[in-house]
């Protein structure tokens, strides 16, 4: 039965729809979500994109572009007041000219991309890009919004006991068992309670573990959330079916389980994902892959629960709020740049199987899904490295300064300016052994590098920006723009916005 609060969030929506389609009808726009979880590389994707967009970048594979029907790129004021802009003047100054990764970002952004081109008739269209960048975890969410406090409670108590969650969360489970649920409500303990959770969380998140399912999202992101009472709660151990005594502790977390999701939740799912017409989900497969099977599968339930949210329209209630008009949903592997390109269709192949799977489980069936192994910002090149008699298949770049060889390793750090060559080991060509329930799956990308350094966390730092040929700047109509090198970034622009431009 739909409340009268799930008929007013239609009604909104409807209205919001309307005013879209309107301005659509003069000047078509499309809304882009880019998401993944933390560090996945979203900001470093969107900057890329409108970089190379903006400046005429080498993108064989995206079709209107490399045809020259793509006269003109502009930055345009965004539609929507409240969301904060996307900050790409920031980070393309921080990836290009202080050769640094651009700082984590955590909330939602927009920027308004603007392309004058020329239909495949010849006719003189404008298409406007509304690009969203939000993070993967309010996506992980969404299954709260029909499940009680109690259902919420069991499930996550539930996966705290498995695998490497169980050591982690023993401070957490320690706590756990010296409260009542059925006691007097007390702030303190609500407090603690909450921190310890939160603390839980966020080892999980260490890349030593990369677990990936860690709802409820805003505990890792508060922003302007922190230390309020939406944030304040976690789950109890609760042996009764309910309801909640009055005044107990019980019914305090329940009320802020429920604020949580009346005024975080509910709000994102209805007034931005809603909106999007196309979706990338960024996956830094590769730190899962490091971590060991456990990261992985945990990483493969996530993306099931991601797909989830794109077939909310045929679920319950949720339909009427949250029905998603994405048609296209693209999985990306980000920084595939850390692997030789013999291992890029390999990545691809073990990113495929995840959503395959994932997709199967969320019962997919609806829109279009595509996966594809990219680097947005290529920082590293190729070179044979000899090794004895071997030679073996290296990548080179410069490491990030403080970056060691090895944790533990009595080599001095890195520059920052010093290139270093590494062979980051093989990926396995069928991806099936990393998904077996009791297999030890993949042991990390350095068990087969050169035996005596662990070069698992080596970070490099974003290449040096080339100047463009005489062609792209005629091209381009551009002073002198600089050209970031990217690993098929262009053939993820064709899966995404290819039809927009016929
Ligand atoms: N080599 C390489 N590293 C990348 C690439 N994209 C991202 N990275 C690395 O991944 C880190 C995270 O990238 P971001 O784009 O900030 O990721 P994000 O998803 O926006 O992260 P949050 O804002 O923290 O959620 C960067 O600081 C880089 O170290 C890439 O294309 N190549
Ligand atoms: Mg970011």
């Amino acid at each position: 039965m739909p409340t009268l609060r799930t008929l007013l969030d239609e009604a909104r929506l409807t209205a919001q729809a309307l005013v879209e389609y309107a301005s659509g009808l003069v000047q078509p726009t499309v809304r882009l979500g880019v998401t993944g979880l933390t560090h996945s590389g979203k900001t470093v994707f969107i900057t890329a994109l409108v970089h190379n967009l903006l400046h005429g970048g080498r993108l064989p594979v995206f079709e209107a572009l490399s045809s020259g029907r793509i006269a003109r790129a502009r930055l345009e004021p965004q539609p929507d007041d409240v969301v904060p802009r996307f900050d790409y003047e920031s980070h393309i100054h921080a990836l290009v000219d202080e050769r640094r990764w651009p700082e984590s970002t955590r909330r939602i952004s927009e920027l308004r991309l603007v392309l004058d081109y020329q239909s495949t008739s010849g006719r003189a269209r404008t298409l406007t890009l509304d690009i969203v960048d939000y993070p993967g975890e309010w996506l992980l969410d969404l299954p709260l919004l029909d499940k009680s406090f109690s259902d919420w409670s069991a499930e996550t108590l539930k996966l705290s006991r498995q695998g490497p969650r169980q050591k982690l969360a023993a401070a957490w489970h320690a706590h756990l068992a010296t409260l009542r649920p059925e006691n007097a409500e007390d702030e303190p303990a609500a407090l603690t309670a909450a921190r310890l959770f939160t603390e839980y969380l966020k080892a999980c998140r260490d890349e030593r573990y990369a677990m990936s399912l860690l709802p409820p999202g805003r505990f890792l992101m508060p922003g302007d959330l922190a230390g309020s009472p939406a944030l304040t709660f976690a789950p109890l151990e609760l042996h009764g079916a309910g309801p909640a005594p009055a005044g107990s502790l019980w019914a305090m977390m329940d009320r802020r389980y429920d604020a949580y999701r009346q005024v975080v939740v509910k709000p994102f799912f209805r007034d931005h994902f809603a909106r999007l017409d196309r979706q990338i989900v960024l996956v830094d497969a590769l730190a899962a892959l490091n971590a060991g099977p456990a990261a992985l599968r945990d990483l493969e339930a996530a993306l099931a629960a991601i797909l989830d949210c794109f077939r909310a329209g045929r679920r319950s209630w949720l339909t009427t709020i949250f029905r998603p008009r994405i048609d296209r949903i693209l999985f990306a592997a980000t920084k595939a740049d850390h692997l030789h390109h013999a291992n890029h269709d390999r990545l691809e192949k073990i990113l495929a199987r995840m959503t395959e799977r994932a997709a199967i489980r969320a019962q997919f069936a609806g829109a279009e899904i595509d996966v594809v192994a990219l680097a947005a910002v290529r920082a590293t090149h190729e070179a044979t490295v000899a090794r004895g008699r071997e030679r073996l298949p290296s990548i080179v770049g410069i490491p990030i300064a403080g970056e060691r060889v090895g944790e533990k390793s009595s080599k001095d750090a890195f520059d920052g300016e010093t290139e270093a060559a590494m062979f980051p080991g093989d990926l396995p060509d069928d991806p099936a052994a990393l998904f077996a329930a009791d297999g030890d799956g993949f042991k990390g990308l350095t068990t087969s590098a050169a035996g005596e350094a662990d070069y698992r966390f080596l970070r490099f730092r974003p290449p040096r920006a080339d100047q463009p040929s005489a062609a792209d700047q005629r091209s381009a109509g551009d002073a002198n723009p600089p050209h970031l090198p990217h690993i098929r970034l262009d053939r993820a622009l064709q899966f995404l916005l290819g039809g927009y431009l016929a």
